[in-house]
C-alpha cells in the first residue's frame, strides 16, 4: 500500500510484509568441517568465558516475524528510518507516527518468542555475570523469562508511555492495552493503509488530561535511559568482559553498537550472529595458520544464518538443549533444559 503524505517523501509506510523468514533447521545438521571446528573453539571459549556480555538487535526477534529495521527485509522497505523514529516526525505528524507505532505493539503482542530468547534467558540464569543489553522494544526477551536484572532495555519499550507535555512527569510501564484508542484500531495490522486521525483520537495522559502521551521508544537525538546506560557501565568497568554475543544488530546505532569496541579494547573476544554476514566480518584472524592453532587463536567468530538456530546451538555446552513448546493458551514455554547444574 502505497501513501502519498507530507512526512515522507518516498514512503511507503505500514508495508512491512517483507519479513526475514529463517533459514531452515537443517542448517545446524549439515556443518562444514570448518564451520564444526569454529563452533567447537568458539565454545572451548565460552566455557572458560566468566564474564560475559550480549548485544541483541531486531534480527533477534526476525524469526518470531518482527521485521527487522534495515537491510533486506528491512521494516522500512521504502522508508528512511530516520524519518519515523524521532521527535521531529512526532510533532510533525502524530497521527502517523502513532498509527506505525500502534501496529507495531499489535504485531508485538501477536509475536512469540523464539528459541534465541530462550536460550539467552537460560544463560542468564546460569551465569550471575551474564547481561543481556537489548535495543529491542518488542518485549520478547522478558516474555521468555529473561531475568529482568540480567537484561537492559537501552532503546526503552513498545509498551511504554510517556505524556508530552513539558510540565508532566507521566509515564506508565507495561501497559499491554490494544488498541490504545479506539481511533487506533485502523492500525492493528502491520500492512493497514493510513488514515488521518485527528489529535482527539490519538493518546492523551490521564494524569494532566491535556497532554498527548507518546511511545517511550528512544528515537534519534534522543538519549539512551541513564539508569540502562549506567547498569551497563557499571558491568563493564566491574571486571574485564571476557566475551561479547554480537545478535541480530546492524551495528549502525550508536551509543549501543560502541558496546563491541569497548570490549574488544578490554581484551574481550566477539561472537556474531548474523543471517548476513558480510566479508570483514567473517575474516579469519589468523589465515595463515593452519586451521586448529588459527581456531585455538581466535579473537573473534562468526556464525551466519538465523539467530534462532545458532545461538541455541552455540549456547549449548552452558545451556543444555532448548526445546519450545506452546502451552493451551499460546504462551510458549521453554520446557527441555537438558544439561544438569552438576
Ligand atoms: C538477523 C536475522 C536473523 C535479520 N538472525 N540476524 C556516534 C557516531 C555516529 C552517530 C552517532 C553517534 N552517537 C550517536 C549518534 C547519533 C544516533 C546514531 O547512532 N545515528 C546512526 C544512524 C549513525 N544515535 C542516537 O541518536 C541515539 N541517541 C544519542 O546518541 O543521544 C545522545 C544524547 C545524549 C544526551 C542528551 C541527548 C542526546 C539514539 C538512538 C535511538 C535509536 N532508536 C531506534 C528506534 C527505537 C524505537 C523503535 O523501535 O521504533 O532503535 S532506530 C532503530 O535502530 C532501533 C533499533 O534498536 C536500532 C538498531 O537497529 P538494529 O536492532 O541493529 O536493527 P537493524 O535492522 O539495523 O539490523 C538487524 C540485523 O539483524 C541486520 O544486521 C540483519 O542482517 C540481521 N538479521 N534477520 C540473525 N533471522
Amino acid at each position: 500500500m502505497t501513501v502519498d503524505h507530507p512526512v515522507s517523501r518516498s514512503a511507503v509506510p505500514y508495508q512491512f510484509d517483507n519479513h526475514v523468514f529463517p533459514t531452515p533447521s537443517t542448517q545446524l545438521e549439515t556443518l562444514t568441517p570448518s564451520a564444526a571446528a569454529n563452533l567447537a573453539s568458539f565454545q572451548a571459549y565460552l566455557r572458560s568465558s566468566k564474564r560475559i556480555l550480549a548485544l541483541v538487535g531486531a534480527g533477534l526477534s526476525a524469526s518470531s516475524g518482527l521485521p527487522t529495521f534495515r537491510g533486506t527485509g528491512g521494516l522500512w522497505r521504502n522508508y528512511d528510518a530516520m524519518e519515523l523514529a524521532t521527535p521531529e516526525a512526532f510533532s510533525n505528524d502524530p497521527s502517523l507516527v502513532w498509527q506505525f507505532y500502534s501496529a507495531r505493539r499489535a504485531a508485538a503482542l501477536q509475536a512469540m518468542p523464539n528459541k534465541a530468547h530462550y536460550a539467552l534467558a537460560e544463560l542468564a540464569k546460569r551465569m550471575p555475570d551474564f547481561l543481556t543489553l537489548t535495543q529491542n522494544v518488542d518485549g520478547l526477551s522478558t516474555r521468555a523469562n529473561h531475568p529482568p536484572n540480567q537484561l537492559l532495555h537501552l532503546h526503552g519499550s513498545l509498551f511504554s508511555l510517556k505524556c508530552t507535555s513539558f510540565y508532566c512527569d507521566f509515564q506508565e510501564d507495561n501497559h499491554f492495552t490494544h488498541p490504545l484508542t479506539p481511533e487506533l484500531a485502523i492500525a492493528s495490522e502491520i500492512s493497514a493503509p493510513y488514515a488521518h486521525i485527528p489529535l482527539s483520537g490519538l493518546p492523551h495522559c490521564p494524569k494532566c488530561h491535556t497532554g498527548l502521551l507518546r511511545p517511550g521508544v528512544v528515537w534519534f537525538g534522543e538519549a539512551l535511559p541513564w539508569r540502562a546506560v549506567k547498569a551497563a557501565d557499571d558491568f563493564i568497568s566491574a571486571g574485564k568482559v571476557d566475551l561479547i554475543l554480537v545478535i541480530g544488530t546492524s551495528g549502525t546505532v550508536y551509543p549501543a553498537a560502541g558496546y563491541v569496541d569497548r570490549i574488544r579494547m578490554q581484551g574481550g573476544k566477539v561472537a556474531v550472529f548474523n543471517i548476513d554476514i558480510d566479508d570483514s566480518e567473517g575474516e579469519d584472524d589468523f589465515p595463515e595458520m593452519e586451521p586448529e592453532r588459527s581456531y585455538a587463536n581466535r579473537t573473534k567468530w562468526t556464525f551466519e544464518g538465523d539467530a534462532a538456530e545458532w545461538v541455541p546451538v552455540a549456547l549449548e555446552p552452558i545451556i543444555g538443549p532448548i526445546e519450545v513448546q506452546e502451552g493451551s493458551d499460546g504462551e510458549r514455554f521453554n520446557l527441555a533444559v537438558g544439561r544438569s547444574d552438576d
